[in-house]
């Protein structure tokens, strides 16, 4: 085998080797739950996502798969839409658009590949559960 020719395969093996190990599983499991908050002397329904508002900042690294599986502990359906994500239209979380409602007490999973980087957010895209509490960060890295 010529000089040439081995250059091309130590080349496309690290191209590859770099490939697979920028396709990590990035897991979260986000619980959603109802709640109370008092912010100005009145209690009033919330919704706290892992005992938190706003949710839990998620962060990637472009090049990762996104596994984000939502615990629905809520009496009522719930969803996830992620403002501004590249991503397959079925993990968009438009209730009636691209999926069902997630049910109370299932899990559902949205999973996607990080194809780009930058500072964006996530919110409830049922009824009013984003004003009440389900918004949050979502930081996409080089
Ligand atoms: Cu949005």
């Amino acid at each position: 085998m010529g000089y040439i020719n081995k250059l091309v395969l130590i080349v496309m093996a690290l191209f590859c080797g770099s490939t697979m190990t920028s396709q990590n599983i990035v897991r979260y499991d986000l619980y959603v739950r109802d709640t109370l908050v008092n912010f100005s002397g009145k209690e009033k329904r919330a919704i706290a996502v892992n005992g938190q508002i706003p949710m839990p900042t998620l962060t990637f690294t472009e090049g990762d798969i996104a596994e984000i599986y939502v615990h629905n502990e809520l009496k009522e359906g719930t969803s996830l839409h992620w403002h501004g994500v590249f991503l397959p239209n079925k993990e968009d979380g438009v209730p009636y658009l691209t999926q069902m409602p997630i049910a109370p007490n299932t899990t559902h999973k949205y999973t996607f590949p990080i194809i780009q980087s930058g500072t964006h957010w996530y919110h409830s895209h049922s009824g009013l559960q984003e004003q009440i509490g389900m918004y949050g960060s979502l930081i996409l890295s080089k």
